[in-house]
């Protein structure tokens, strides 16, 4: 079920749980910023989920009240992982889902980078 991306900041959701290590992942990269870990129902041969540590709901959360730095670290590791990934060549997509028609699933930023086959157009 989408969220409402407007409700406050659930703690006991699936990555805040990750986050404190209270459910295991398959991380694949992590600074003060960031933690990445593969998708567990994987939609390319390459589909990581990128979250930042802090307690942010959605992009639109992030974007609105996370200090500069942590957005600037945040993005620097998304990079940094699909650099690390090797998709910088032949190319990767990046993807936020946000809110209830952008079918958000879990309420904590994720940005998933899916990789490793051409992905064709992009989706409406
Ligand atoms: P969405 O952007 O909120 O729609 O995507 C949530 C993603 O989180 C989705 O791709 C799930 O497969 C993924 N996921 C996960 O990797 N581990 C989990 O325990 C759960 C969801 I729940």
């Amino acid at each position: 079920m989408p969220i409402d991306a407007t409700l406050p900041y659930d703690e006991t959701n699936i990555f805040a749980r990750i986050l404190r290590g209270e459910i295991p992942a398959k991380t694949v990269y992590e600074d003060d910023f960031a933690l990445a870990f593969h998708d567990i129902n994987p939609q390319a041969p390459t589909h990581i989920l990128v979250i930042p540590k802090g307690a942010y709901v959605s992009w639109d959360d992030f974007s609105t009240h996370a200090p500069d730095a942590e957005i600037a670290g945040f993005i620097r590791a998304v990079g940094h992982v699909a650099r690390e990934a090797g998709l910088v060549e032949p190319g990767y997509r990046l993807l936020a889902n946000i809110g209830g028609h952008g079918h958000q699933e879990v309420p904590h930023l994720h940005v998933h980078i899916f990789g490793g086959r051409p992905l064709g157009p992009m989706l409406a």
